[in-house]
């Protein structure tokens, strides 16, 4: 087999096929398709989530592409109609910060990578629907990415607000808060967000919070994680809003309200409730600090300190009081406190000590070591008892006790209904549902984005760019010179333009589009490409959408998703396509694949990551450190430049070929799962590929028929070797199917890929087998492993006359999925073995090895050979094994 180079195999199929499709594709399987009715083919939407175009394709790119194109393979051998597009998300930050470094325009930078990444996808074989491609820099992309937020305007869904915003003193942009990792860093820079005030333009994606979170339920095919990750981002909450009365002894203040809302999860605790705790931005708070010196300085102090000592601390609003609504003869002090986040319900808590962690510990700042708790909740079991007084009691399970009043001797989960109808009897309180999730800030004080496509007048106000008028284009610039504030903002032909409404001049907003905006709708963009009437056609987007399979990384299980949610249910509400059945759902089904890690070694002292020439790898895997002699750890970590321990997959396809690199990458781990990249371990699947092909130069030189066997020909199993291996065969086959169904396996695809190659080898060896059946097995398993291996099934199909004779032009991968065969009655010799010596020859069914010895017997007396040796006998033992039966008589 050193005579096979797998290396060659890609580079001399890849521009016969491209030939044979005009150059337009390289599956010939689709001139197949296109030539096909497309009436009764069911529709595919099969959709990789599309790269941000950095320049290089990663190991991650690698193992995404080969899956989905692995999929779309499939699909077209089964005659479906199918979408499987591939673009651009090609605005965004490195691109704008690449541009400044190289002191020319992002574009230019942008457009040069997408060429080189097309050229890679093309080398490993991917075949996309290039003629849908779109990238979402592009002019008639973003041109609709405009329409779209006017669309949201119009319908009450974009707005603007001055907001505190999180600004990244690095990248000098805002960022959303989504953007921010929970230690206050932005997610690209790494630098500590600050806070600033600014005039930002936002998406009501709150006012889709309760179907983003119910319809979640719809999405069976979803892995859990996303789902529950999805769940906890909108955060469902459900309790209840209390009114408090407020009042003030100092009748010199005028509260600007005499009711103050809060919200709680735990109404039943109503009695234990000792305070009321106010954010710094509630209008009470607003009111106070304007007077109160002490207290603006307290906020101001606060607002800069770090997050996690501040909680504890209060500021007593001197003289405010607050009334219990179940109680009047209650009255309770008033607290601006640092915990109370201003954006989530009302901004104002009640403070339960007796019952909360957070509560015990700021009444105990606050007031004392002394101050008396209010339990009013009692542990049902004597395990969950506390020590009264110094710990809160915090579990939700439990029965009320006296303190509660009207509530004694219920349950928690009664007291919590009891309380609130008591509530809404009085007018003082009702069920109510919060949300964890924010609107969408979507202004970016960036370059390389969509425009906001909003005009401010002086007379006018803030008026939306006409429709004719679209795209609002980026100016070209030759070169972005800094990195400070809005870019835009400086370009004086860009911003200086006429109101739409009174024509008086005006200023354009000099905000550009968070480029999670851009990837949130391209997957309805995809479906009708060219459309330069309309944002898609809604006959079209009606009949495609929802993308059946969305295939991508787990890293966007979050936001990109929910975001693209939220504007496909706002397409379907605004009927722009119908998606009844599910509620507007863009993705039916989310295929994850997990993270490709890199072989890591690591100096264990020094801790230090070693580089490819500071250690050397022994025969027994070992490395060992070349300075030291020392042995070196080894693990696999997510591949960085720090660690040394990336792979290139356009090297790792120049050295072994395209199809072993596909194979090579499916078969390492499921799909879902990280896979440790090594790429020493690919001699295994090189060993397969080449076997194949050895095996059909074998099956073409015994061929009995001149080997004009035709792909998708059906050869029935003749003798008895035939019938075992069909039945063989037809499990691997089943195997194969299902591989590729609801949850695809790529891994044990291959693995049944290797078992049908090896009974196919195993076979060859046997005399009483039918060449023709074994040769048209031999092209079936070509067709299976197609849509992995594309270049040597092509190249073992060469071997075959038909092609060479028929039809030159014939390439394999234009034959069909095979259709599944039955498997057949097959007899198995068993020889017949009476006290150690052989007998007789049986022929049995294979259902024959799954019985009972005692049924075994009785079917072989049945027998004529049976009965003249069994009949009579006593028989002490038994065994039947795979071609043997035998016997022990009690001796005579
Ligand atoms: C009284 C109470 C008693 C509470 C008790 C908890 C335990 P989730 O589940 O996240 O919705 N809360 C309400 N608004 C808040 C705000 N703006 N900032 C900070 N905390 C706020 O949490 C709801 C609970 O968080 C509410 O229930 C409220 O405290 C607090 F033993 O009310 B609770
Ligand atoms: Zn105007």
């Amino acid at each position: 087999d050193g005579l096979i180079d797998l290396t060659s195999l890609d580079v001399k199929w890849l521009p016969r096929w491209k030939q044979k499709c005009n150059g337009k594709f390289i599956n010939p399987r689709r001139l197949v398709n296109e030539s096909n009715n497309p009436k009764d083919k069911k529709k595919i939407y099969s959709l990789t989530m599309f790269p941000y175009p950095s320049g290089s394709l990663h190991m991650g790119h690698l193992r995404v592409y080969s899956i989905s194109d692995v999929l779309a393979r499939y699909y077209r051998l089964n005659n479906y109609d199918l979408i499987h597009p591939m673009g651009w998300d090609a605005f965004g930050l490195p691109a704008e910060n690449a541009a400044v470094e190289r002191g020319e325009n992002p574009e230019t930078w942008t457009k040069l990578n997408i060429q080189k990444m097309k050229q890679q996808m093309q080398l490993m074989l991917t075949d996309y629907d290039w003629d849908k491609e779109i990238s979402t820099c592009d002019p008639e992309y973003y041109k609709w990415t405009q329409k779209i937020f006017l669309e949201l305007y119009k319908h009450g869904l974009a707005y603007r607000k001055k907001a505190e915003i999180n600004w990244d003193p690095i990248d000098k942009t805002v960022l959303a808060n989504e953007q921010v990792d929970s230690e206050g860093r932005s997610w690209r820079s790494g630098a500590i967000v600050e806070k600033k005030l600014l005039e930002q333009w936002f998406l009501g994606i709150t006012k889709y919070a309760k179907s983003l979170n119910k319809d979640l339920e719809l999405l069976e095919d979803w892995p859990s994680k996303v789902k529950a990750m999805q769940k906890n981002w909108i955060g469902e909450s459900n309790g209840c809003e209390i009114k408090f009365e407020v009042e003030s002894n100092d009748k010199s203040i005028k509260l600007p309200l005499n009711i103050l809302d809060v919200f709680t999860t735990r109404p039943e605790t109503i009695f234990s409730v000792q305070f009321l705790s106010l954010s710094f931005d509630h209008p009470i708070t607003q009111l106070y600090a304007k007077n109160d010196i002490k207290l603006k300085a307290f906020i101001d102090r606060l607002n800069k300190e770090d997050d996690s000592e501040k909680s504890k601390e209060g500021y007593q609003l001197d003289g405010l009081y607050v009334i219990n609504p179940l109680d009047a003869n209650i009255k309770l002090p008033v607290f601006v406190a640092p915990y109370v986040l201003g954006t989530y319900g009302s901004g104002a808590v009640m403070g339960c000590p007796a019952h909360d962690i957070r509560d015990f510990e700021f009444w105990r700042n606050n007031m004392g070591s002394d101050a008396a708790l209010i339990y009013t909740v009692d542990p049902i079991n004597e395990t969950q008892a506390i020590i009264e007084g110094s710990e809160p009691y915090v579990l939700k399970e439990g029965k009320m006790n006296i303190n509660s009043k009207i509530l004694k001797g219920l349950s928690v989960e009664d007291a919590k209904k009891k309380v609130t109808e008591e509530l809404k009897l009085i007018s003082m309180g009702d069920y109510k549902t919060n949300y964890r999730i924010r609107d969408w800030l979507i202004s970016r004080q960036r370059y390389w984005g969509a425009p906001i496509p909003m005009i401010h007048c002086d007379s006018c106000g803030v008026v939306p760019v006409p429709d004719e008028d679209l795209p609002v284009k980026l100016p070209h610039v030759d070169a972005l010179l800094g990195r400070g504030g809005s870019p835009l903002a400086q370009i004086e032909e860009f911003v200086n333009c006429e109101c739409p409404q009174c024509k008086k001049p005006a200023k354009r907003d000099t905000d550009t589009m968070d480029t999670f905006m851009d990837s949130s709708w391209y997957m309805f963009r995809f479906i009708d490409s060219k459309n330069d009437k309309e944002i898609f056609s809604k006959e079209l987007a009606t009949k495609y959408m929802p993308v059946d399979q969305y295939i991508g990384g787990v890293e966007h299980a979050i936001l990109h998703l929910l975001y693209s949610r939220f504007i496909s249910k706002f397409f379907n509400d605004i009927g722009l396509y119908d998606n009844k059945e599910m509620k507007g759902e863009p993705f039916k089904q989310l295929i994850t694949q997990g993270m490709v890690h890199g072989k890591t070694f690591v100096n264990p002292k020094t801790g230090k990551f070693l580089k490819p020439d500071e250690y050397k790898v022994t025969e027994t895997g070992d490395a060992i450190i070349i300075a030291t002699g020392e042995i070196a750890g080894i693990s696999y970590e997510k591949m960085s430049k720090s660690k040394y321990n990336g792979a290139d997959p356009a090297e790792c396809i120049s050295k072994h070929g395209a199809d072993a690199t596909r194979a090579h990458v499916l078969f390492q781990a499921p799909i879902n799962d990280i896979l440790d990249w090594e790429e020493s371990k690919i001699v295994g699947v090189e060993r397969w590929l080449k076997k194949v092909i050895k095996l059909g130069v074998e099956i073409a030189n015994k061929s009995e028929t001149g080997n004009m066997i035709k792909p998708n020909t059906i050869v029935a199993p003749i003798t008895e070797n035939d019938k075992l291996l069909h039945n063989e065969l037809n499990k691997f086959e089943i195997g194969i199917n299902e591989s590729f169904q609801k949850n695809p396996s790529f891994n044990t695809l291959i693995a049944y890929y290797m078992k049908y190659t090896n009974s196919l080898n195993d076979a060859m060896k046997l005399e009483d087998i039918t060449q023709s059946y074994i040769e048209s097995k031999y092209l079936d398993l070509l067709i299976y492993m197609s849509p992995v291996t594309p270049a040597t099934c092509e190249e073992s199909f060469e071997l075959f006359n038909y092609r060479v004779e028929n039809d030159e032009s014939k390439f394999l991968l234009e034959a069909e999925w095979p259709k599944l065969q039955n498997a057949v009655e097959a007899e198995v010799p068993y020889n017949v073995v009476v006290n150690g010596k052989m007998k007789f020859v049986f022929k049995a069914d294979e259902a024959f090895m799954t019985k009972t010895v005692e049924e075994c017997h009785e079917i072989l007396l049945a027998t004529e050979d049976g009965k003249k040796h069994l009949e009579g006998e006593k028989i002490k033992k038994i065994i039947v094994k795979k071609g043997t039966v035998v016997f022990m008589t009690e001796k005579p």
